[in-house]
């Protein structure tokens, strides 16, 4: 049987051969953090090689993910479908050893790292998610949901900001099985940390109510594991374990210093290595009682195990178990989106005049009772995002059904935090804060859509119409610069139907996440025929005709303006003008409709093209072309009342108006 150094030592080859071979990468962190994964794989970690999505593996997330060969080398050695080929190619285009972890792209791997301290903020949403579901679907004895989620994260994590808003979240939550692993090697990209990162990390940990284990070696297996069971021991507090290693554990001249992080250690290094840890072996082999070691423990007798039990709790529990199994698969409930037309039509027929943050709350109040894995939260602006609904639930109580996150002021641990509710399992994540502060999530907005996870971002005060609160708090770049985001979807509703059918979008899409973006003040209700309450996800389509199967001019419009637009549309019709009106909700879905759709409601022979929103000019561009016009806000808005700020910035219909007459 190998050494645990010599179990260890695979991981530490794999990732340097790796790194050399691909000519770039980042060998120091694994090198660092072998012995510790070697311990936490081997001696503890609750998983199925054979069957990543098992429900109640316990969660691994390496949130630096610059460590990626560190991930590679355990999936492989553990026996997950990686094969040795894929880290031969680590780095190459469609390999399975992209250059960070990327979920859903190499089995194995939870979620997508690299930016840092986010990976920590997932493990924070998963850690959660396990504690709500465990309280939703266990029963005496059947612990269906229990496992714990490990993170192992590094001095940069820790630098970065979200990492205090999720960590100081997850103590307040009590995520007592939550187990994060500190490489403190006192080394980031620049050099020695001492200049730039001298916080009591222990004292901040303890701070925010976590159990802190303090001076851990991270090359002492028997240390480590030894903080591993105390930290398992404990049910209330997430544990942080604080292991100083060494950075590139084993590199003759290298070990312990920054030139080992993010480069090849190059021939001559790797060669000293290779003599300085006894590994005898040529790149990419690995010895059989190696392999052997690595897959000695059964792993299959926990998971049989817990078969076992679902069985027994399904038997006793049939309809609890069902829904454990639909939601995880993350399928809506069967009657959900006959359910959500019924509603919408019913909507339509009524007409209601609200702003569309109410009619998003009214959405949640049809909604949410036929959904039980919406989770939602707002960063600290419940009562202006309008995104408590009668069954919501603070997670923070025991209660069974609780369904609901008080974030705090943290809008990117939020959105970082609801990602990994998504990918944990279960859960049908929403969030919520201002438009303008779509920014502070803004990078765990673009995880949301890259990894991808089903996160529904909501954002409310859309425009200068929020009034009085000033340039501070009035988005104009923000609804562009989301659509921006590939794969991302930004739905900003005209009224309480759109509103209604932006949400049901975003419920239903199982691709990626959704931006739902809503007003503070009063919408109209438009008029709608059957098919065009069918038409509008479809993401733009025609809202109204002139009465003449022809028309002279196409006003575009989302949101708040659609109602101006229409206004100006009959002001046009009574000169004279035949105007088509388009209410463009969500762009990025019109995109992707065929072209005979787009065709249909922006027919190319019309070159009299009006776009209007509260928002920058250009992106609108696109669809008015250069002898169209756009009314829009290039500059930042003002402090004063709604209706004064549409008129000022030339929101009007005499503005609309005399736009048509000048193209
Ligand atoms: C948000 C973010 N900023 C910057 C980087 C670039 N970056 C990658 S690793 C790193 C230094 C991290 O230091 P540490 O976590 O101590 O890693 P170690 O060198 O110890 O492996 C930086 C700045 C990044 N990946 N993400
Ligand atoms: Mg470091």
């Amino acid at each position: 049987m190998p050494s645990r150094r010599e179990l260890a030592n695979a991981i530490r080859f794999l990732s340097a051969d790796a790194v050399e071979a691909a000519k770039s990468g980042h060998p120091g962190m694994p090198m660092g953090m072998a012995d510790i994964a070697e311990v936490l794989w081997n001696d503890f970690l609750k998983h199925s090689p054979g069957n990543p999505g098992w429900a109640n593996r316990d969660r691994f997330v390496v949130s630096n993910g610059h460590g990626s060969m560190l991930l590679y080398s355990l999936l492989h050695l553990a026996g997950y479908d990686l094969p040795i080929d894929e880290l031969k190619r680590f780095r190459q285009l469609h390999s399975k050893t992209p250059g960070h972890p990327e979920a859903f792209h190499t089995p194995g791997v939870e979620t997508t790292t690299g930016p840092l301290g986010q990976g920590l903020a997932n493990a924070v949403g998963m850690a959660l998610a396990e504690k709500v579901l465990a309280r939703r679907f266990n029963r005496p004895g059947q612990a269906v949901v229990d496992h714990h989620t490990y993170v192992f994260l590094g001095d940069g994590c820790l630098m970065e900001g979200i990492s205090h808003e999720a960590c100081s979240l997850a103590g307040t939550m009590k995520l007592g099985k939550l187990i994060a692993f500190w490489d403190d090697n006192g080394i980031s990209i620049d050099g020695e940390v001492h200049g730039w990162f001298t916080d009591d990390t222990p004292a901040r940990f303890e701070a925010y109510g976590w159990q802190v284990i303090r001076r851990v070696d991270g090359h002492d297996p028997e240390e480590i594991a030894q903080a591993i069971r105390t930290a398992q021991a404990e049910s209330d507090r997430p544990t942080l374990i604080c292991c100083r290693t060494t950075i590139g554990f084993g590199a003759p001249t290298k070990a312990g210093k920054e030139a080992c992080h993010g480069a090849p250690l190059g021939k001559d290094e790797i060669a000293g290595a290779r003599a300085a840890l006894k590994w005898p072996h040529a790149p990419f082999e690995i010895p059989q009682d190696i392999y052997a070691g690595w897959r000695a423990r059964d792993l299959a007798g926990a998971e049989a195990q817990w078969n076992a039990m679902f069985q027994a709790y399904a038997q006793a529990n049939p309809e609890l178990a069902a829904e454990f199994e639909r939601r995880m698969r993350g399928e809506l409930p069967a009657d959900f989106v006959a359910a959500a037309d019924a509603y919408i039509a019913k909507l339509q027929a009524e007409g209601p005049t609200v702003a569309s943050r109410k009619a998003s709350q009214m959405a949640l109040e049809a909604f949410g009772p036929l959904l039980p894995e919406l989770i939602g939260g707002s960063a600290d602006l419940a009562g202006s995002n309008l995104t408590l609904w009668k069954g919501s639930k603070d997670v923070n109580a025991e209660d069974p059904n609780a369904n609901y996150v008080y974030y705090g002021v943290r809008e990117f641990g939020m959105s970082a935090i609801a990602n990994g509710l998504a990918l944990h399992g279960g859960f049908l994540p929403y969030d919520a804060t201002f438009l303008v502060f779509s920014d502070y999530a803004r990078n765990a907005l673009r995880m949301s859509a890259l990894i991808p996870t089903r996160t529904i971002h909501v954002f409310t005060h859309d425009s200068i119409g929020l009034g009085e609160d000033g340039p501070t708090h009035q988005p104009v770049e923000h609804l562009a610069s989301l659509r921006y985001i590939p794969n991302n979807h930004v739905w900003r509703p005209c009224d309480a139907v759109e509103s209604a059918v932006s949400w049901k979008a975003a419920i239903t899409r199982t691709d990626g996440p959704s931006c739902l973006v809503f007003s503070r003040q009063n919408l109209q209700h438009q008029p709608r025929t059957v098919e065009q309450v069918a038409d509008i996800a479809r993401g733009g389509y025609v809202l109204t005709d002139p009465p003449e199967a022809r028309f002279d001019l196409i006003l575009i419009a989302s949101g708040s303006e659609v109602e101006l637009a229409m206004q100006a549309a009959r002001a046009l019709e009574a000169e004279g003008t035949r105007v088509r009106v388009v209410s463009m909700p969500c762009s990025n879905v019109f995109d992707a409709q065929p072209v005979e759709w787009r065709e249909g409601v922006l027919p190319g022979w019309c070159r009299k093209r009006i776009a209007i929103e509260a928002g920058v000019s250009d992106f609108w561009r696109k669809y008015v072309g250069l002898d169209g016009a756009v009314i829009g806000i290039d500059s930042f808005g003002a402090s004063a009342p709604a209706d004064q700020l549409f008129k000022h910035y030339g929101f009007t219909v005499e503005k609309i108006v005399a736009a048509a007459k000048g193209l």
